[in-house]
């Protein structure tokens, strides 16, 4: 007797996102997946060879994804002929060395500029309008205004998107797809020229303003106000409702965006339908708009996009600059899972990630051009990723009720306090133990995290570097102490105690520690 088991095409779905408690997850393979990943280099996936070389170092560092750029002026090169060499390619080589992808559609936008909009489109200007500033000066940016760049845009997204379900649907190595790279208007707030300005002078779309009254009570401070000092009007062009000025500009302009986007999206959607997302490059130093991308997914036009894109499914930071806490806070908002598509590649990552998987919930962390690290088997962040990797059902099952935190220090934030069920827990920088040379010398310390994991109100899981963990009761009457710590390893998902940690390791019992340099889950 032959048995055979077959799967029914029609029945194989995409990856897809679902609720779970306060969060959203990516499914994946029919199972919720958190991504440990890392974004290539802009040119990285334009040769074979790279890409050869680059896929065996990204599994030396335990990455599960990787992302990669889909460059539009590569895959149709001529006009309505489509080349999927390099993206096919990068399939492959991601089936082989275990990792899902990430594309990144290098479409009508890449860091504001056009620069891969296929030269067809570069070379006729006249059909494919340009940005043009307020003074006139034509921009190399592609208009958001011209109904043929959205087509042409669109046209060629959905034919990728349409490849895609063709020769990836059963297998899931794609599993979601960024629309465009760092949207944002420069030099100007707002784009001018003909369309443009007519636009601008007519009446906020009705439906919007639908939005702005159904949400008043969680509308973004920026908006609310601005719509308030100009007396709540529910009619009337941007200037009237939102009153004059660069910022009106920049809600105007991230209007049209979103708009531009959405069409894109849906018509990817309509072919292939998986989780799309946009990543914003951030108003660092407080410059005003035209001064900074303008107009993209902006921590503070959150509900703009949320509302003129919705087939897109998450917004997303990419941090470059200091106080990544305060960015991803920003970001894991009314709904909206916190995914890392990109940060400044360096060693600070390692304690990062446990903070953004800790204390936010997170979907994703993803340092930019990872294939430049060094020395992949000893690099921080691999350390970082095979801890993550070993707690991933935990998190999974923990993610979106409130049973974990994450914490993360330097040189100024030395120290967290959390209360949780009975007890306090008093975290802190290693480097803040008096017996540390570190402790008053002056020097720079290191970034350190970990994260928590509450299993029962007496039982907590901690992993990370860099860390010392004491505790005391809430109550003040009483006194609380380390029942024992063991080191634990995590295999198939059960927990395995590999030493027990009670003597000098825990300064006898008064706090757990992990020391810089070290990682470890205790
Ligand atoms: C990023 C990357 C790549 C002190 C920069 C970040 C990637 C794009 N842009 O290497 O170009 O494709 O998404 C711009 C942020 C610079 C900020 C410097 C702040």
């Amino acid at each position: 007797l032959l048995v055979t088991s077959f799967v029914n095409a029609d029945n194989t779905k995409a990856p897809y996102l679902a609720k779970k408690d306060a969060v959203s997850q990516l499914i994946v393979n029919d199972k919720p997946f958190l991504i440990l990943g890392g974004e290539l280099g802009n040119s990285s996936a334009s040769s074979i060879d790279d890409l050869k070389s680059i896929f065996p170092k990204l599994q030396k560092m335990g990455l599960n994804t990787v992302l990669v750029p889909a460059y539009w002026e590569l895959i149709e090169k001529e006009e309505g002929k489509y080349d999927y060499t390099l993206t096919d390619e990068a399939i492959n080589l991601a089936r082989k060395h275990n990792l899902k992808i990430v594309f990144l559609w290098f479409g009508s936008w890449k860091n504001s500029m056009s620069c891969y909009a296929p030269l067809w489109i570069k070379e006729n200007s006249r059909k494919y309008p340009r940005a043009v500033t307020k003074s006139g000066k034509p921009l190399e940016m592609m208009s958001a205004f011209s109904e043929s760049n959205l087509n042409v845009d669109k046209r060629a997204f959905s034919h990728f998107l349409n490849h895609l379900a063709e020769y990836d649907k059963e297998d899931q190595t794609v599993i979601m797809i960024q629309v465009e790279n760092e949207i944002g208007m420069l030099e100007d707030a707002r784009e001018y020229g003909k369309v443009a300005d007519q636009k601008f002078a007519s009446d906020v779309p009705a439906r919007f303003i639908d939005y702005l009254k159904k949400n008043k009570n969680t509308l973004q401070p920026s908006l609310l106000k601005r719509w308030k000092d100009n007396g709540f009007k529910t009619k009337g062009s941007w200037t009237e409702i939102f009153g004059e000025g660069l910022e009106t500009d920049e809600l105007f302009m991230a209007y049209a965006y979103a708009e531009y986007v959405q069409q894109v999206a849906k018509a990817g959607k309509e072919k292939y339908n998986i989780p799309m997302y946009l990543n914003a490059a951030l108003n660092s130093r407080g410059r005003k708009p035209g001064a900074y991308p303008s107009a993209g997914p902006l921590a503070h036009l959150l509900d703009i996009w949320r509302f003129a894109a919705p087939a897109i499914d998450i917004l997303a930071p990419d941090i470059y600059d200091p106080g990544f806490p305060d960015w991803i806070k920003q970001y894991q908002t009314n709904g909206n899972p916190l995914f890392i598509p990109e940060i400044r590649l360096e060693e600070a990552d390692a304690a990062r990630a446990f903070y953004a998987f800790g204390e936010h919930d997170a979907m994703g962390f993803s340092p930019f051009s990872i294939e430049d690290v060094p020395n992949p088997e000893s690099y921080p962040l691999t350390k970082s990723y095979s801890i993550l990797h070993q707690l991933n059902s935990l998190l999974i099952e923990k993610q979106g009720l409130g049973k974990t935190n994450g914490v993360i220090f330097d040189n100024v934030n030395k120290e967290r306090i959390i209360e949780r069920n009975n007890y306090r827990f008093i975290f802190r920088h290693d480097f803040t133990l008096g017996w540390s040379p570190q402790a008053k010398d002056g020097s720079i310390w290191p970034e350190t995290g970990a994260l928590i994991i509450e299993l029962s109100p007496t039982e907590y899981i901690v992993a990370g570097t860099g860390v010392v963990l004491s505790f005391e009761s809430i109550a003040g009457n009483k006194k609380a102490g380390i029942g024992y710590i063991d080191q634990i390893k995590i295999t198939d998902g059960k927990i395995v105690p590999v030493k027990r940690l009670n003597g000098d390791q825990s300064h006898q019992g008064r706090h757990l520690r992990i020391p810089v340099g070290e990682w470890d889950i205790q």
